[in-house]
């Protein structure tokens, strides 16, 4: 009997052809697994005459050793191929050019808003936040605008449910100040308002900014003063201030704020309909009753108070006629800022 090798020669061309590592190993099990060509020879053995054996155990050992060599050698090769194949796939060329980095810039009205913030607190003024979603004592009832006011008419406030409504102005964002906080007080507040309106000059979301002086002696003239001063930093000294009388029920007396046209600088243009006047917010003393209603004593103290659309400021800063530009989002409009 004689050790039967003639299988044992397809090894080296198998391993030659095996490009994987699943190729591979199925080559290895079929020569060195459990029940591979190896395991089937070292099986052989005690059908050989005892003499035969110590030589034909020598030769599969030598065999196996050869393919185990083999084996060791291709594995390392199809290792390093795939090490370089990575390495060509992620190899980045850091001497080519970038992509051309696109900047993003402020939305106008952020920009606008961010100029208020600055001007006022450089006079001086803090900046107070609340709630968007506001009870109907902090929008309306404290502010001196009883149940029966045209301005809680459904059209519009936007009403959540029973007392709760979406604020349709910053006003309560004072009323919260002066509910916790003794006089001097001296603040804006900034922020977003809503109401039911959509036209060129009205939109269902718009900012407002609000401010209010609470000391004692604080008077009309001051208050005259401090528009000035805003109007001045925001659109330029050479702009004269008008006051209008109005009525507002959260302040008594109460005036609409115009200022010189910022197309004609007075003189009369297609913007202001020929008055030389731009409208640009409202403002007036502290009305007795809504200090009443926060704990103030309105015979001790005095106060004025105003207020402005921020996309109004925008439109007239910026030469825009149409407020819905601002919430388009239209790259060609925004990228203009
Ligand atoms: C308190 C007391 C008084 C805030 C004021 C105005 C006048 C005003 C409008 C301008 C354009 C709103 O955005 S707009 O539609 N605002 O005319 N606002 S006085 O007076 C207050 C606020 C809070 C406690």
């Amino acid at each position: 009997m004689q050790l039967d090798l003639t299988q044992a020669s397809g090894f080296a061309g198998e391993i030659a052809a095996s490009s994987t590592l699943s190729e591979l190993n199925e080559v290895k099990v079929k020569y060195l697994g459990k029940k591979g060509l190896i395991s089937l020879l070292n099986k052989q053995l005690p059908s050989l005459a005892p003499e035969e054996r110590p030589a034909a155990g020598e030769k599969i050992q030598g065999l196996r050793n050869g393919f185990e060599a083999l084996f060791q050698e291709r594995l390392e090769k199809i290792g390093r191929e795939a090490r370089e194949k990575a390495i060509l796939s992620e190899y980045i060329d850091i001497s080519m050019p970038g992509f051309p980095f696109v900047n993003g810039s402020l939305h106008p009205v952020n920009r606008v808003y961010d100029e208020i913030v600055d001007i006022f607190t450089i006079a001086g003024y803090e900046v107070k936040s609340g709630p968007e979603v506001e009870d109907d004592y902090h929008n309306f009832e404290a502010l001196n605008i009883p149940k029966t006011h045209p301005a809680r008419d459904m059209q519009d406030t936007f009403y959540i449910h029973g007392d709760i409504v979406l604020r349709t102005h910053t006003s309560p964002v004072q009323i919260r100040t002066m509910e916790s906080q003794k006089p001097p007080i001296k603040i804006i507040s900034p922020g977003k308002v809503y109401r039911c309106d959509y036209d060129v000059t009205h939109s269902p979301m718009f900012h407002q900014v609000e401010g209010i002086v609470v000391d004692k002696g604080v008077t009309f003239g001051d208050m005259k003063g401090a528009l000035r001063l805003f109007i001045s930093r925001m659109f330029g000294d050479d702009l004269d201030v008008r006051l209008r009388p109005s009525f507002f029920p959260f302040t008594e007396p109460s005036a609409e704020v115009d200022m010189g046209c910022v197309q004609c600088r007075g003189k009369g243009c297609r913007m202001c309909k020929g008055t030389g006047w731009l409208e640009i917010g409202g403002c007036g003393m502290v009305d007795p009753e809504v200090f009443r209603f926060v704990g103030t004593d309105p015979d001790v103290y005095s106060g004025f108070a105003f207020g402005m659309g921020i996309e109004r400021i925008a439109l007239l800063k910026y030469g825009i006629d149409d407020i819905r530009l601002f919430y388009e989002n239209s790259l060609k409009f925004l990228k203009q800022f």
